[in-house]
């Protein structure tokens, strides 16, 4: 599928640790496609949506620093697109009242995301309930026309649309309505420990393969993997674990389905692992390299993001001050 291009593209990313091959499958590489492709990409790494959960403040600079490193070293070129932290760029948080002040509370009460997160409603922060509407300032400030998301972020991208109407019909047409940008062929990628729950970041460590594991690492987390019942693969009737381990393999390797299918057929699963970790050590092992550079030159990294961080504000700035004027605010230059 070709990628398009000469769109203006928004997305993010929640420094809630390090990136994993879920978030490189499922989005990442995605941006890489996007950037090449002769977008203009805003790609963010969203501070302020990752504060909304409980999360240490001690360690928050570290991840923040790491999760920009990784997102060079996969290739994110600070020349090409805008890389920034959200919180560098003030206008999300001043716009973001704004908009809250034209969303419904029911609007916020349907998402839900805000109603599996916030099983117990009554002890979660005002910011997880708040959270769609800093996404949709996101992504309009920057007069986004597509947005990378995963389906679980579709109807959050369904309330952006709805407030970039309701702003634009009520105080003259100010935003682009943005579209989704889903790529349906990629599958979710699962935990190692538990192919029901996707993986992710902030969860247990062992359950996740991050972009920056070292060889040990990556070896013994792919051994201690769960498989399917049985000892030896059987093409015809794959079980959920092993459709996740192989999926990994195909997505990262390359190689195509079928020859995947007659490569492990009848094969132990101890042989499979074997093959997958010698194969995720080859791709993985230039990228953790990368982002030890990148992260042993601090002041490098920082001026790559005080680069982003200033092309953002001019932008969102200048959004922002449209929005107030047509809201009818006083405005001092
Ligand atoms: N397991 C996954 N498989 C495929 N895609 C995934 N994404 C996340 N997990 C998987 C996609 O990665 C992008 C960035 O994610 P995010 O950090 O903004 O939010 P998330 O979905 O909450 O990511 P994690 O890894 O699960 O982090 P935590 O543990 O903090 O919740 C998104 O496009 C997402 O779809």
């Amino acid at each position: 599928m070709p990628y398009p291009s000469n769109k203006r593209v928004f997305s993010g990313i929640q420094p809630t640790g390090v990136p994993h091959i879920g978030n490189y499958l499922g989005a990442l590489k995605q941006w890489i496609n996007l950037q090449k492709s002769n977008n203009t990409c805003f790609w963010s790494i969203v501070d302020l949506h990752a504060i909304t959960m409980p999360y240490d403040a001690g360690t928050y600079k570290t991840k923040v620093l790491t999760t920009a490193a990784t997102l060079l070293a996969i290739g994110i070129d600070p020349e090409k697109s805008i890389l920034f932290v959200q919180s560098h760029v003030p206008a999300h948080t001043e716009a973001t009242w704004l908009m809250s002040c034209q969303t419904k509370y029911s609007e916020l009460q349907r998402m839900t995301q805000f109603k599996d997160k916030g099983e117990n409603q009554a002890s979660v922060s005002t910011g997880l309930f708040v959270y769609p509407v800093l996404m949709a300032v996101d992504i309009l400030l920057y007069q986004a026309d597509l947005v990378p998301v995963g389906d679980d972020q579709v109807q959050h991208l369904e309330l952006t649309r709805t407030l970039a109407t309701r702003f634009n019909n009520t105080y003259n047409h100010l935003f682009t309505v943005p579209e989704p940008y889903i790529i349906k062929e990629v599958a979710r990628v699962m935990s190692l420990k538990d192919p029901a729950k996707k993986m992710s970041k902030s969860g247990n460590p062992n359950d996740a393969i991050f972009l920056t594991d070292s060889q040990d690492e990556i070896q013994k987390k792919i051994k201690t993997a769960v498989t399917d019942s049985g000892s030896t693969f059987d093409p015809d009737n794959i079980g959920p674990a092993l459709k996740n381990l192989l999926s990994i393999y195909i997505a990262f390797s390359g190689v195509g389905v079928e020859e995947t299918m007659e490569k492990f057929g009848g094969k132990g699963y101890a042989t499979i692992k074997n093959d997958i970790a010698e194969m995720l050590i080859e791709k993985l092992t230039p990228i953790r390299n990368k982002v030890r550079i990148l992260l042993d030159n601090e002041s490098s990294l920082m001026a790559n993001l005080q680069l982003g961080a200033r092309r953002a504000n001019e932008v969102a700035q200048k959004n922002l001050r449209e929005m107030k004027s047509r809201m009818g605010f006083t405005q001092i230059s």
